[in-house]
């Protein structure tokens, strides 16, 4: 839809427009009406939820912990919703984030199904007009952009796309009536996270299937297994000292972090080490020892490890070895899984390297890859997303002067802090760049920032003040920061979305922040106390 006229009377006035319902719009409405303040939230998807509404492909689920992945922020919530999984399925979660819109009565302030497609900042009235797909026109002092991380759904360009017959899905926007496979012959592209949940899911139904891999990824076992009511009523009581635990390490999960260097122990202590963590499953594999990160050589003991591992399920050694992974570990976000690479040993599942000879193109019958046709009823996309900018940047946003978002992060996204961005004055980004957001548990992380920006409005108003904008200075001290501890860390050395790599001519860039929560909430809260440092207000 076209720019319209902006000046145009709107059809709604609020103090605040939220844009995104997930668990960051849903949470951010409810401390804005907490404060008094007007506010609504616009969402494309027809119920609340973000990524857990839209990825309901087969095997999805979260590889955060679901007693840790969930609101804190009110303790009656903590205590009456009771999960049942170690890892929360995505009906499980979809469902906890309706019971949170149904408890705080926060539909009545959503408008569902609508997508916003501009917004403009007036500077003589201080106010954000916006713009939506279905023909709305709202102001606003401020706005809150509360779109995800992993939110904007990419297909790669490969050539016949349109030529295909049969169905095509993507992983990132799955049909809600759900995808019977059972009989088919189908191909997946791509092994990332929701690969790698989906292809177990898949391979039990289809009558063959095909793998597409063109980086293969380090994948570790989730041990997920049903929580006992036991267990949880224990952890229930002791709830307060659990989420503080986890709040204090650097991502917000309750991890036992192993404080010392792989290379200060023996070879047998270190793989007692990666054994004891592998069975107990999931993330926590991450914090096997201090310099997995920082240290190419301690790196590579955890590669190995997990190489070793591929090469003792996988039964075909070709496979095994096309499996294995040499990135540097944990470069790329790490993957946790329920029998994927089991799930290589079943006699209707093959693997397909694409890393050295590209997908050639879509045909009506399938696709080609270096000359040999495979044939496909489906084809699953699951080739992830343009992550961090890619909802923001799709939305025409103008600030001061007119100044286009897309012109200012050309060169790849600058914000102070994740929260604000110079030359865009009373916008505020939930999880955005430069913020820890995706190297985290996000639902704690998505509290911070809405109780960091609900405070600050709180403030704005108390003090009379107007418009808050990042000091152009700040904001560059902030991302020379973010970038220089980024290049401390083996992350930088391969292509993964973090430095926007899966986007063809995306500026590379390490968008999240990578010093951890403590420091980034100490810092968040100095601003703070400083009267907002860093900001200027008008
Ligand atoms: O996406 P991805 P995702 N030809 O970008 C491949 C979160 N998440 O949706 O590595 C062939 O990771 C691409 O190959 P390469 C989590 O943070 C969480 O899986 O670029 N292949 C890669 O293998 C995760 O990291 C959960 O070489 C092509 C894959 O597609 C993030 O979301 C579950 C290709 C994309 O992997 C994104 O995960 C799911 C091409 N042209 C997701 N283009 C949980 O909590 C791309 N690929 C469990």
């Amino acid at each position: 839809m076209t720019r319209q006229d902006t000046d145009a009377a709107p059809d709604t006035d609020c103090d605040v427009i939220v844009v995104g319902a997930g668990f960051a719009g849903m949470y951010m409405l409810h401390r804005l009406r907490g404060l008094g303040l007007r506010a609504l939230a616009i969402e494309a998807g027809s119920g609340v939820g973000g990524t857990w509404y839209w990825n309901r492909y087969p095997g999805a689920r979260c590889d955060g912990e679901s007693m840790f992945y969930s609101y804190k922020f009110d303790d009656d919530l903590q205590q009456e919703w009771n999960w049942t999984e170690r890892y929360a399925r995505q009906p499980e979660i979809l469902s906890y984030a309706n019971h949170v819109a149904d408890r705080f009565d926060l539909r009545r302030d959503i408008r569902f199904s609508t997508r916003v497609t501009a917004a403009t900042w007036d500077d003589a009235a201080m106010r954000w007009s916006i713009e939506t797909d279905a023909g709305d026109r709202l102001s606003a002092q401020h706005v809150v952009l509360a779109v995800g991380c992993l939110s904007s759904p990419i297909r790669p360009r490969i050539a016949g796309v349109d030529d295909f017959r049969g169905a095509v899905y993507h992983t990132g926007e799955w049909p809600h009536e759900g995808v019977d496979f059972t009989g088919l012959k189908v191909g997946v592209i791509g092994t990332g996270s929701s690969a790698i949940q989906a292809i177990p899911m898949i391979a039990r139904q289809a009558e063959s299937l095909t793998v597409f891999q063109r980086t293969p990824n380090y994948v570790v076992p989730a041990q997920n297994r049903p929580l006992d009511p036991a267990e949880v009523a224990d952890m229930k009581a002791r709830y307060g000292e659990l989420r503080a635990m986890a709040h204090a390490t650097r991502t917000g999960n309750p991890f036992d972090i192993n404080p010392q260097s792989a290379l200060a122990v023996s070879e047998e202590e270190r793989n007692g080490e990666y054994e004891k963590r592998w069975q107990i499953g999931g993330l926590i594999f991450m914090t096997s020892f201090n310099d997995l990160h920082s240290n190419a050589e301690a790196n590579e003991t955890a590669a190995e490890f997990v190489r070793n591992k591929i090469r003792g399920i996988v039964d075909d050694p070709a496979t095994a070895e096309l499996l294995c992974p040499h990135d540097a570990f944990g470069c790329k976000r790490l993957c946790v899984d329920t029998g994927y690479y089991e799930t290589y040993n079943r006699p209707n599942v093959r693997l397909v390297d694409v890393g050295s000879t590209p997908v050639e193109r879509l045909t009506p019958d399938g696709l080609t890859v270096a000359g040999t046709e495979y044939a496909f009823d489906a084809i699953v996309f699951a080739t992830g997303f343009d992550a961090m900018t890619g909802s923001i940047l799709k939305i025409d946003i103008r600030g001061r002067d007119g100044l286009a978002l897309r012109d200012a992060w050309e060169d790849g996204p600058r914000a102070y802090l994740g929260l604000g961005v110079a030359g865009f004055p009373n916008l505020f980004t939930i999880t955005g760049p430069q913020s820890p957001s995706v190297l985290t548990n996000m639902i704690p992380t998505i509290e911070q920032h809405v109780e960091w920006i609900a405070d600050c409005l709180g403030w704005l108003r108390d003090k009379g003040v107007a418009t808050i904008e990042a000091d152009p200075a700040a904001q560059e001290s902030w991302v020379d920061h973010s970038n220089a501890v980024a290049e401390t860390t083996l992350r930088l050395s391969c292509n993964s979305w973090y430095v926007g790599a899966n986007v063809p001519g995306k500026p590379r860039v390490f968008m999240p922040y990578i010093a951890g929560m403590p420091a980034y909430r100490d810092k968040c809260d100095a601003v703070a106390a400083a009267g907002y440092e860093g900001f200027r207000l008008g």
